[in-house]
């Protein structure tokens, strides 16, 4: 229920892990505008500023009521100064001058539409930026543009993964994996993470865990589901990472250090067939298929909590459970491990699997506690 009582600020907790968060935003108008203000700072190379816009989207996403004035905000935390401002003139005109002038920006227009393609992040889009190209076929036409093969590939399925996966669509690659991983290896866990894990109605993309119980015997299964789905004829686009997990080494300080278990960024191609109910196709679009982002990750068993808990996000939730643990527990949490500082040992996995194994059918599509 969408109560206009605010429930006691005091109680929100600065950290997202700590914050009960439904999939339900009641702050959408706010969010949004953070989320232009977050990424028009990630142009810009602002990491601070951009993070700051990011947490206090995410404080507001967990609010069970809308905000309407604002006082109710001043106790809330990662609410600095200038979030409150955007709040202020979105409360007062119903909109932020500020966040109009950079959606009208041409910069942040090109920028936007360079990184909404798979392969090309702020960097490279900030390259063809100052080289004078402000369009895809700009791009193209260059001469001396080297496209790898994740931007031919992202441009050739332009339309089709800039389209969001339905849950169906979801459910439907699940089959696929599935199918692969246990014509492989019968006894292989396959588990849905990411988004629709955390309940989402619809996704950039679907992650998949995939592993055996068996220690070990996952090295090779990767690359044996990925021979299975090109036999198949399905398989559009596929760049694999092997192992580089090292276990050894104490879990990592740094986020966006992705983690080091052998994975696989894929293009597949999915029949309407296959989709429950069949795909909702626009008149043009009479194909029968489409292109989906898929990305698996394949853990030694072992590690399939850390792994679970790592894939599942959000972003700003892992961010702040890894913040939590130093900050509040005095140990380092990153997709490998949980290291405990204080006793100096590595703890097993057990530790986490109240949260993170909640024993429902691995492909269900049932939201986990906490989005
Ligand atoms: N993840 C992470 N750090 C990264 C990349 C990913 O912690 N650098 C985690 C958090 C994400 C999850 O992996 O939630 C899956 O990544 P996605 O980019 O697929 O994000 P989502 O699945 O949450 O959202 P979307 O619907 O856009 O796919
Ligand atoms: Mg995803």
């Amino acid at each position: 229920p969408e109560a206009t009582a605010p429930t006691p600020v005091s109680t929100v907790s600065q950290y997202a892990c700590q914050r009960r968060t439904t999939t339900k935003n009641n702050n959408k108008i706010f969010t949004d505008a953070f989320e232009v203000l977050a990424e028009s700072h990630e142009f810009n190379d602002m990491e601070g500023p951009c993070l700051a816009f990011r947490r206090a989207a995410s404080v507001l996403k967990s609010l069970p009521w809308t905000v309407q004035n604002l006082r109710v905000t001043e106790d809330l935390p990662c609410l600095g100064e200038h979030s409150m401002c955007v709040i202020e003139e979105i409360l007062q005109h119903g909109r932020s001058f500020e966040v109009e002038k950079i959606l009208s920006d041409e910069r942040y227009q090109i920028l936007k539409l360079f990184t909404s393609v798979f392969g090309v992040g702020p960097k490279t889009a900030e390259k063809w930026y100052r080289r004078g190209l402000r369009s895809f076929s700009d791009v193209l036409a260059e001469p001396g543009i080297h496209l790898n093969r994740m931007q031919q590939s992202g441009f050739l399925h332009y339309g089709d993964i800039s389209r969001a996966v339905s849950k169906a669509e979801a459910q439907a690659l699940g089959n696929i994996i599935d199918e692969a991983v246990r014509a492989i290896t019968p006894d292989a866990i396959l588990t849905l993470t990411g988004g629709f894990r955390r309940g989402k109605d619809f996704g950039h993309d679907v992650d998949f865990i995939v592993t055996t119980p068996q220690l070990g015997k996952e090295e090779r299964l990767l690359t044996s589901v990925i021979d299975r789905l090109k036999q198949q004829g399905i398989l559009l686009y596929c760049e694999y990472q092997a192992s580089t997990f090292d276990e050894s080494k104490l879990p990592s300080h740094r986020f966006e250090a992705m983690d080091h278990f052998a994975k696989c960024f894929l293009i597949l191609r999915l029949e309407d067939s296959q989709v429950e109910g069949g795909r909702q196709t626009a008149e043009e679009d009479r194909r029968g298929w489409r292109a989906v982002r898929v990305d698996l990750v394949s853990p030694p068993v072992d590690r399939y909590a850390f792994t679970l808990l790592g894939w599942s996000g959000s972003r700003q939730f892992e961010r702040d459970l890894r913040r939590f643990a130093r900050m509040e527990r005095r140990m380092l949490l990153d997709n490998h491990a949980l290291y405990d500082k204080t006793k100096q040992r590595v703890r097993s996995s057990l530790a986490l699997e109240g949260r993170t194994c909640q024993n429902h059918s691995p492909l269900s599509l049932q939201a986990v506690s906490n989005p």
